[in-house]
């Protein structure tokens, strides 16, 4: 009974270690936030000793938070000082949805006031500094198109940010490797057992 106890944890572990193939480097939770102001930015800054990664965020907007209408808003992510993701999307103030920056490999997902959005990133060694901020700016594609309006007519809020890296194949493989290894010690052990008795 006890072996088959055993064998069923390894078991377990084998397959757990297997599925945590992302290790969470950062992660914030904005949700209990209300809305802020356009004109107001967040930041997150965390250390990371990995370069590659996967940032996930969502943006919500309140009330008649503009997309590519007059009154536009422009939302724009800087990675440690670069701009590397950029767009506007209808969340409850009419426009149309628009992405302008991008990095390679993006998802963007609109729905009602919501937009999901996951980023392939580059990271430094060390700080990193991710700015999220909103941009109405006076001269947009030849027009005028400035309008930051109050919390009374729009506003925005960070979702639940996370950093995420991918664990090498490698270590996974040694990760599954490790939980055969248990398996192999337990059916050693139960040998032993039947042997003593
Ligand atoms: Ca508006
Ligand atoms: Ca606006």
């Amino acid at each position: 009974m006890q072996f088959k106890k055993n064998i069923f944890a390894a078991a377990l572990f084998a397959f757990a270690a297997a599925a945590q193939a992302d290790t969470v480097i950062f992660s914030q939770d904005y949700s209990a936030q209300g809305p802020i102001n356009t004109w107001v930015a967040q930041q997150n800054n965390f250390v990371s000793a990995a370069t590659q990664a996967t940032l996930n965020f969502q943006i919500r907007g309140f009330n008649s938070l503009d997309g590519d209408n007059y009154y536009i808003d422009i939302f724009n992510l800087h990675l440690n000082g670069a701009k590397i993701f950029s767009g506007t999307w209808n969340l409850g103030g009419g426009g149309l949805d628009r992405v302008f920056t991008s990095p390679t490999g993006a998802t963007v997902q609109h729905t009602g006031q919501l937009v999901t959005i996951s980023l392939p990133v580059q990271l430094q060694a060390g700080a990193n500094n991710i700015t999220y901020s909103y941009d109405s700016p006076s001269s947009f594609e030849g027009q005028q198109r400035y309008g930051w309006q109050d919390l009374n007519d729009e506003g925005w809020q960070l979702g639940a940010v996370s950093v995420t890296t991918a664990v090498p194949e490698a270590e996974q493989s040694a990760l599954i490797l490790g939980g055969l290894g248990m398996l192999a010690l337990f059916a050693r052990r139960r040998k032993a057992n039947v042997v003593q008795a």
